[in-house]
Protein backbone atom coordinates (compact mmCIF):
# COMPACT_ATOMS: atom_id res chain seq x y z
CA UNK A 1 0.00 0.00 0.00
CA UNK A 2 2.65 2.42 0.99
CA UNK A 3 4.81 1.20 -2.48
CA UNK A 4 4.99 5.01 -3.73
CA UNK A 5 6.14 5.93 -0.29
CA UNK A 6 8.90 3.44 -0.20
CA UNK A 7 10.63 4.41 -3.39
CA UNK A 8 10.33 8.08 -2.81
CA UNK A 9 12.47 7.53 0.27
CA UNK A 10 15.17 4.72 -0.96
CA UNK A 11 15.55 7.42 -3.75
CA UNK A 12 16.28 10.05 -1.20
CA UNK A 13 12.93 12.20 -2.04
CA UNK A 14 11.77 13.82 0.25
CA UNK A 15 7.56 13.16 1.26
CA UNK A 16 4.63 15.41 0.47
CA UNK A 17 1.71 16.65 2.61
CA UNK A 18 -0.53 14.12 1.05
CA UNK A 19 1.94 11.53 1.34
CA UNK A 20 1.96 12.04 5.51
CA UNK A 21 -1.62 12.63 5.36
CA UNK A 22 -1.44 8.69 3.60
CA UNK A 23 0.94 7.62 6.17
CA UNK A 24 -1.09 8.54 9.02
CA UNK A 25 -4.60 6.98 7.61
CA UNK A 26 -2.09 3.31 7.01
CA UNK A 27 -3.22 0.69 9.11
CA UNK A 28 0.44 -0.89 8.48
CA UNK A 29 1.88 -0.38 11.78
CA UNK A 30 4.78 -2.48 10.69
CA UNK A 31 5.34 -1.31 7.24
CA UNK A 32 5.55 2.15 9.47
CA UNK A 33 8.05 1.05 11.87
CA UNK A 34 10.39 -0.63 9.33
CA UNK A 35 10.36 2.88 7.16
CA UNK A 36 11.11 4.89 9.87
CA UNK A 37 13.45 2.42 11.54
CA UNK A 38 15.57 2.59 8.41
CA UNK A 39 15.55 6.59 8.61
CA UNK A 40 16.66 6.24 11.89
CA UNK A 41 19.29 3.72 11.26
CA UNK A 42 20.73 6.11 8.40
CA UNK A 43 21.45 8.50 11.00
CA UNK A 44 21.81 7.12 13.88
CA UNK A 45 22.65 3.66 13.53
CA UNK A 46 21.75 1.52 16.60
CA UNK A 47 22.72 4.23 18.73
CA UNK A 48 20.09 5.31 21.19
CA UNK A 49 20.64 8.39 23.24
CA UNK A 50 19.76 9.35 26.92
CA UNK A 51 21.02 11.75 29.68
CA UNK A 52 20.90 11.72 33.27
CA UNK A 53 19.12 14.78 34.31
CA UNK A 54 16.99 16.91 36.48
CA UNK A 55 13.51 18.79 35.87
CA UNK A 56 12.28 22.01 37.70
CA UNK A 57 9.29 23.26 37.12
CA UNK A 58 9.97 26.67 39.28
CA UNK A 59 6.38 27.74 39.43
CA UNK A 60 3.05 26.61 38.84
CA UNK A 61 1.27 29.99 38.70
CA UNK A 62 0.28 30.99 35.34
CA UNK A 63 -1.48 33.40 33.82
CA UNK A 64 -2.33 31.66 31.04
CA UNK A 65 -4.38 28.59 31.87
CA UNK A 66 -4.53 26.16 28.49
CA UNK A 67 -7.30 24.06 28.84
CA UNK A 68 -5.09 21.02 28.38
CA UNK A 69 -2.66 21.96 31.22
CA UNK A 70 -3.78 20.09 34.74
CA UNK A 71 -0.37 21.12 36.33
CA UNK A 72 -1.05 25.36 35.99
CA UNK A 73 -3.05 27.12 39.05
CA UNK A 74 -4.09 30.66 39.45
CA UNK A 75 -1.78 32.39 41.89
CA UNK A 76 -3.67 32.33 45.70
CA UNK A 77 -5.91 28.98 44.33
CA UNK A 78 -4.91 26.07 46.19
CA UNK A 79 -2.67 23.99 45.02
CA UNK A 80 0.10 26.63 44.18
CA UNK A 81 3.24 27.58 44.38
CA UNK A 82 6.76 28.84 43.79
CA UNK A 83 10.21 28.11 44.95
CA UNK A 84 12.89 30.56 45.73
CA UNK A 85 16.20 30.01 43.76
CA UNK A 86 17.79 28.66 47.10
CA UNK A 87 15.09 26.10 46.92
CA UNK A 88 16.20 25.28 43.28
CA UNK A 89 19.60 24.90 44.09
CA UNK A 90 19.06 22.70 46.87
CA UNK A 91 17.23 20.46 44.36
CA UNK A 92 20.03 20.22 42.11
CA UNK A 93 22.19 19.70 45.19
CA UNK A 94 20.68 16.82 46.22
CA UNK A 95 20.70 15.60 42.10
CA UNK A 96 24.21 15.63 42.25
CA UNK A 97 25.52 14.43 45.70
CA UNK A 98 26.51 11.34 45.99
CA UNK A 99 26.37 10.36 42.50
CA UNK A 100 29.05 8.10 40.67
CA UNK A 101 27.52 9.43 37.13
CA UNK A 102 27.44 13.67 36.82
CA UNK A 103 24.09 15.74 36.15
CA UNK A 104 24.92 16.72 32.77
CA UNK A 105 21.56 18.80 32.31
CA UNK A 106 18.63 20.57 34.17
CA UNK A 107 15.10 21.16 32.56
CA UNK A 108 13.97 24.43 33.58
CA UNK A 109 9.81 25.59 32.53
CA UNK A 110 7.49 27.04 34.12
CA UNK A 111 4.23 28.99 34.03
CA UNK A 112 3.93 33.05 33.54
CA UNK A 113 3.88 33.97 37.12
CA UNK A 114 1.95 37.33 36.78
CA UNK A 115 5.09 39.25 39.14
CA UNK A 116 8.33 37.49 38.87
CA UNK A 117 10.67 40.19 37.17
CA UNK A 118 12.97 39.26 34.00
CA UNK A 119 15.60 39.86 36.28
CA UNK A 120 14.17 36.92 39.10
CA UNK A 121 15.19 34.25 35.72
CA UNK A 122 18.84 36.23 34.99
CA UNK A 123 19.48 35.60 38.32
CA UNK A 124 17.99 31.89 38.72
CA UNK A 125 20.21 31.34 35.67
CA UNK A 126 23.28 32.73 36.79
CA UNK A 127 22.72 31.27 40.05
CA UNK A 128 22.74 27.84 39.16
CA UNK A 129 25.82 28.64 36.73
CA UNK A 130 28.20 29.61 39.75
CA UNK A 131 27.06 26.92 41.52
CA UNK A 132 27.16 24.32 38.87
CA UNK A 133 29.17 25.34 36.47
CA UNK A 134 29.32 21.65 34.58
CA UNK A 135 25.60 20.92 34.03
CA UNK A 136 24.01 23.03 31.02
CA UNK A 137 20.92 24.61 31.50
CA UNK A 138 17.97 23.77 28.99
CA UNK A 139 15.26 26.25 30.15
CA UNK A 140 12.18 27.94 29.07
CA UNK A 141 9.73 27.62 25.96
CA UNK A 142 9.26 30.27 24.04
CA UNK A 143 6.10 30.92 25.47
CA UNK A 144 7.97 31.93 28.39
CA UNK A 145 10.65 34.07 26.11
CA UNK A 146 8.14 35.39 24.87
CA UNK A 147 6.62 37.02 28.43
CA UNK A 148 10.20 38.12 29.61
CA UNK A 149 10.38 40.07 26.55
CA UNK A 150 7.11 41.61 27.33
CA UNK A 151 7.77 42.04 30.74
CA UNK A 152 11.94 43.40 30.15
CA UNK A 153 10.56 45.74 27.16
CA UNK A 154 13.03 43.68 25.28
CA UNK A 155 12.99 42.56 21.84
CA UNK A 156 13.18 38.99 21.89
CA UNK A 157 16.88 39.04 20.66
CA UNK A 158 17.87 40.98 23.59
CA UNK A 159 16.07 38.78 26.10
CA UNK A 160 17.79 35.92 24.44
CA UNK A 161 21.03 37.44 24.89
CA UNK A 162 20.52 38.43 27.97
CA UNK A 163 19.30 34.99 29.26
CA UNK A 164 22.53 33.95 27.43
CA UNK A 165 24.93 35.42 28.85
CA UNK A 166 23.54 34.51 32.16
CA UNK A 167 24.08 31.05 31.44
CA UNK A 168 21.38 29.81 29.55
CA UNK A 169 22.90 26.73 26.76
CA UNK A 170 19.63 25.73 25.40
CA UNK A 171 15.87 25.79 25.01
CA UNK A 172 13.36 23.37 25.45
CA UNK A 173 10.65 22.10 22.91
CA UNK A 174 7.64 23.16 24.63
CA UNK A 175 4.71 25.32 23.81
CA UNK A 176 4.26 24.23 20.55
CA UNK A 177 1.40 22.63 21.30
CA UNK A 178 -0.35 22.27 17.55
CA UNK A 179 0.21 25.23 15.13
CA UNK A 180 -3.81 25.29 13.84
CA UNK A 181 -5.03 28.96 14.55
CA UNK A 182 -8.73 27.25 14.79
CA UNK A 183 -7.61 24.79 17.01
CA UNK A 184 -5.03 26.70 19.41
CA UNK A 185 -8.16 28.88 19.99
CA UNK A 186 -9.88 26.12 21.76
CA UNK A 187 -6.93 24.70 23.72
CA UNK A 188 -5.22 28.02 24.70
CA UNK A 189 -6.51 30.84 23.47
CA UNK A 190 -4.07 33.44 26.04
CA UNK A 191 -1.07 31.56 24.39
CA UNK A 192 1.21 32.95 21.85
CA UNK A 193 -0.14 31.87 18.28
CA UNK A 194 2.28 29.39 16.24
CA UNK A 195 3.93 32.30 13.74
CA UNK A 196 5.16 33.80 17.04
CA UNK A 197 6.64 30.15 18.27
CA UNK A 198 8.65 29.93 15.37
CA UNK A 199 9.59 33.29 15.31
CA UNK A 200 10.91 32.87 18.53
CA UNK A 201 12.85 29.77 17.69
CA UNK A 202 14.20 31.11 14.71
CA UNK A 203 15.53 34.24 16.28
CA UNK A 204 17.32 31.72 19.45
CA UNK A 205 18.92 29.72 16.25
CA UNK A 206 19.91 32.96 15.18
CA UNK A 207 21.86 33.78 18.03
CA UNK A 208 23.36 30.18 18.67
CA UNK A 209 20.97 28.64 21.02
CA UNK A 210 20.08 25.42 19.90
CA UNK A 211 16.45 24.11 20.76
CA UNK A 212 14.30 21.20 20.85
CA UNK A 213 10.58 20.64 19.14
CA UNK A 214 7.34 19.43 20.00
CA UNK A 215 3.77 18.84 19.09
CA UNK A 216 0.89 18.15 21.62
CA UNK A 217 -1.39 15.56 19.78
CA UNK A 218 -4.03 13.30 20.91
CA UNK A 219 -6.60 15.72 21.96
CA UNK A 220 -9.09 17.58 19.43
CA UNK A 221 -6.65 17.98 16.27
CA UNK A 222 -6.73 16.32 12.94
CA UNK A 223 -4.67 14.76 11.00
CA UNK A 224 -4.07 17.47 8.75
CA UNK A 225 -2.82 19.76 11.67
CA UNK A 226 -0.22 17.62 12.61
CA UNK A 227 1.02 17.72 9.09
CA UNK A 228 0.62 20.84 8.51
CA UNK A 229 2.53 21.08 12.58
CA UNK A 230 5.29 18.73 11.01
CA UNK A 231 5.80 20.73 8.09
CA UNK A 232 6.19 24.26 9.67
CA UNK A 233 8.73 22.55 11.67
CA UNK A 234 10.81 20.90 8.76
CA UNK A 235 10.91 24.08 7.07
CA UNK A 236 12.12 26.11 9.61
CA UNK A 237 14.57 23.27 10.19
CA UNK A 238 15.59 23.88 6.72
CA UNK A 239 16.72 27.38 7.09
CA UNK A 240 18.12 27.28 10.11
CA UNK A 241 19.47 23.64 11.78
CA UNK A 242 18.75 24.99 15.03
CA UNK A 243 16.55 22.38 16.67
CA UNK A 244 18.52 19.23 18.08
CA UNK A 245 15.12 16.76 18.48
CA UNK A 246 12.06 16.34 18.11
CA UNK A 247 9.25 15.48 20.57
CA UNK A 248 5.93 14.00 19.75
CA UNK A 249 4.03 14.80 23.21
CA UNK A 250 1.04 12.23 24.27
CA UNK A 251 -1.79 14.77 25.68
CA UNK A 252 -2.91 13.25 28.98
CA UNK A 253 -6.39 14.07 29.84
CA UNK A 254 -6.83 14.01 33.46
CA UNK A 255 -7.78 17.09 35.35
CA UNK A 256 -7.85 19.26 32.18
CA UNK A 257 -10.70 21.03 31.41
CA UNK A 258 -10.89 19.53 27.76
CA UNK A 259 -10.73 16.18 28.93
CA UNK A 260 -10.79 13.50 26.28
CA UNK A 261 -9.11 10.43 26.30
CA UNK A 262 -5.34 9.24 26.77
CA UNK A 263 -3.80 8.33 22.98
CA UNK A 264 -4.10 4.58 22.25
CA UNK A 265 -0.25 2.68 21.80
CA UNK A 266 -1.10 2.51 18.06
CA UNK A 267 -1.13 6.05 17.64
CA UNK A 268 1.68 6.56 19.86
CA UNK A 269 3.77 4.39 17.59
CA UNK A 270 2.31 5.90 14.38
CA UNK A 271 3.20 9.28 15.66
CA UNK A 272 7.00 8.39 16.39
CA UNK A 273 7.08 6.79 13.15
CA UNK A 274 5.77 9.56 11.06
CA UNK A 275 7.69 12.60 12.46
CA UNK A 276 10.59 10.66 11.66
CA UNK A 277 9.93 10.03 8.06
CA UNK A 278 8.61 13.91 7.67
CA UNK A 279 11.54 15.32 9.83
CA UNK A 280 14.36 14.43 7.21
CA UNK A 281 16.15 17.01 8.73
CA UNK A 282 15.98 16.38 12.05
CA UNK A 283 18.61 14.16 13.42
CA UNK A 284 16.90 12.89 16.40
CA UNK A 285 13.31 11.80 17.70
CA UNK A 286 12.56 11.51 21.15
CA UNK A 287 10.27 9.00 22.96
CA UNK A 288 9.75 11.03 25.99
CA UNK A 289 9.28 8.17 28.77
CA UNK A 290 7.70 10.07 30.99
CA UNK A 291 4.71 10.52 28.69
CA UNK A 292 4.50 7.26 26.68
CA UNK A 293 5.25 4.93 29.31
CA UNK A 294 8.94 3.27 29.54
CA UNK A 295 7.16 0.30 28.04
CA UNK A 296 6.05 2.36 24.80
CA UNK A 297 8.90 4.33 24.65
CA UNK A 298 10.91 1.02 24.49
CA UNK A 299 9.17 -0.48 21.67
CA UNK A 300 9.42 3.21 19.90
CA UNK A 301 12.88 2.74 19.71
CA UNK A 302 11.95 0.54 16.53
CA UNK A 303 9.85 2.43 15.66
CA UNK A 304 12.15 5.77 14.72
CA UNK A 305 13.06 7.16 17.77
CA UNK A 306 17.03 7.74 19.22
CA UNK A 307 16.65 9.16 22.30
CA UNK A 308 14.14 8.31 25.16
CA UNK A 309 15.20 11.50 27.30
CA UNK A 310 16.84 10.90 30.92
CA UNK A 311 16.48 10.14 34.83
CA UNK A 312 14.26 13.45 34.98
CA UNK A 313 13.72 12.84 39.02
CA UNK A 314 10.47 15.03 39.42
CA UNK A 315 8.08 15.78 36.85
CA UNK A 316 4.88 17.56 37.62
CA UNK A 317 3.18 18.34 34.40
CA UNK A 318 2.43 15.16 33.00
CA UNK A 319 1.57 13.59 36.25
CA UNK A 320 -0.56 16.05 36.94
CA UNK A 321 -2.32 15.07 34.16
CA UNK A 322 -2.59 11.70 35.13
CA UNK A 323 0.85 10.13 33.90
CA UNK A 324 0.72 6.49 34.62
CA UNK A 325 5.09 6.13 34.58
CA UNK A 326 7.46 6.18 37.46
CA UNK A 327 9.24 10.39 37.91
CA UNK A 328 12.16 8.87 37.75
CA UNK A 329 14.52 6.46 36.25
CA UNK A 330 18.07 5.15 37.34
CA UNK A 331 20.75 5.11 34.86
CA UNK A 332 21.13 1.76 34.74
CA UNK A 333 17.23 1.48 34.18
CA UNK A 334 17.74 3.58 30.82
CA UNK A 335 20.84 1.29 30.06
CA UNK A 336 18.42 -1.42 30.66
CA UNK A 337 15.23 -0.33 28.32
CA UNK A 338 17.80 0.55 25.75
CA UNK A 339 19.63 -2.41 25.79
CA UNK A 340 16.29 -5.21 25.70
CA UNK A 341 15.01 -3.29 22.62
CA UNK A 342 18.63 -4.33 21.02
CA UNK A 343 20.09 -1.02 20.83
CA UNK A 344 23.07 0.40 22.19
CA UNK A 345 22.55 3.02 24.82
CA UNK A 346 24.95 6.24 24.58
CA UNK A 347 25.07 8.37 27.65
CA UNK A 348 25.14 12.00 26.03
CA UNK A 349 25.78 15.34 27.01
CA UNK A 350 23.21 18.42 26.17
CA UNK A 351 24.48 18.82 22.60
CA UNK A 352 24.20 15.12 22.03
CA UNK A 353 28.65 14.59 22.63
CA UNK A 354 29.08 11.45 23.31
CA UNK A 355 29.95 10.72 27.06
CA UNK A 356 29.82 6.88 27.07
CA UNK A 357 28.78 4.46 24.15
CA UNK A 358 27.55 1.43 26.59
CA UNK A 359 28.26 -1.88 24.40
O1 LIG B 1 4.60 22.76 26.63
C1 LIG B 1 0.99 20.31 29.05
C2 LIG B 1 2.83 19.77 27.40
C3 LIG B 1 4.94 20.55 27.56
C4 LIG B 1 -0.10 18.44 28.98
O2 LIG B 1 12.64 19.78 24.93
C5 LIG B 1 1.03 18.32 28.19
O3 LIG B 1 13.69 18.03 25.67
C6 LIG B 1 0.45 16.16 27.65
O4 LIG B 1 7.90 20.43 26.36
N1 LIG B 1 -0.67 16.22 28.38
C7 LIG B 1 6.14 20.61 28.45
N2 LIG B 1 1.31 17.19 27.51
C8 LIG B 1 7.02 19.37 28.25
C9 LIG B 1 8.04 19.57 27.18
C10 LIG B 1 9.24 18.71 27.13
C11 LIG B 1 9.25 17.53 27.84
C12 LIG B 1 10.40 16.74 27.78
C13 LIG B 1 11.50 17.12 27.05
C14 LIG B 1 11.47 18.31 26.35
C15 LIG B 1 12.67 18.75 25.60
C16 LIG B 1 10.33 19.11 26.37
O5 LIG B 1 4.03 19.60 28.08
C17 LIG B 1 4.09 21.76 27.44
C18 LIG B 1 2.84 21.17 26.83
O6 LIG B 1 3.00 21.06 25.45
N3 LIG B 1 1.67 19.49 28.23
N4 LIG B 1 -0.10 19.67 29.52
C19 LIG B 1 -1.00 17.34 29.06
N5 LIG B 1 -2.13 17.39 29.77
FE1 LIG C 1 0.82 27.90 31.58
FE2 LIG C 1 2.35 26.29 30.09
FE3 LIG C 1 0.31 25.22 31.50
FE4 LIG C 1 -0.19 26.78 29.37
S1 LIG C 1 0.87 24.76 29.34
S2 LIG C 1 -1.18 26.93 31.38
S3 LIG C 1 1.47 28.27 29.46
S4 LIG C 1 2.12 26.21 32.34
Amino acid sequence: MLENIKEKLSSGERLNKSEAIQLFNSDDIFELGMLAANMTARYNGSRVYFILNRHINPTNICINRCKFCAFSRSKGQEGSYELTIDEIIDKLYDATSDRKYPLREVHIVGGLHPDWQFEYYLDMLSKIKQSFPVIAIKAFTAVEIDYMSKISRLSINETLLSLKKSGLDIMPGGGAEIFSKKIRDKLCPEKIDGERWLEIMEIAHNIGIKTNASMLYGHIESIEDRVDHLFKLRDLQDRTRGFQAFIPLAYHPKNTEIGGFYSSGIDDLKTIAVSRLILDNFTHIKAYWIMLGEKTSQVALLFGADDIDGTIIEEKITSSAGGMSGQAMKREDLIYLIKKAGKMPVERDAFYNVIEEIN
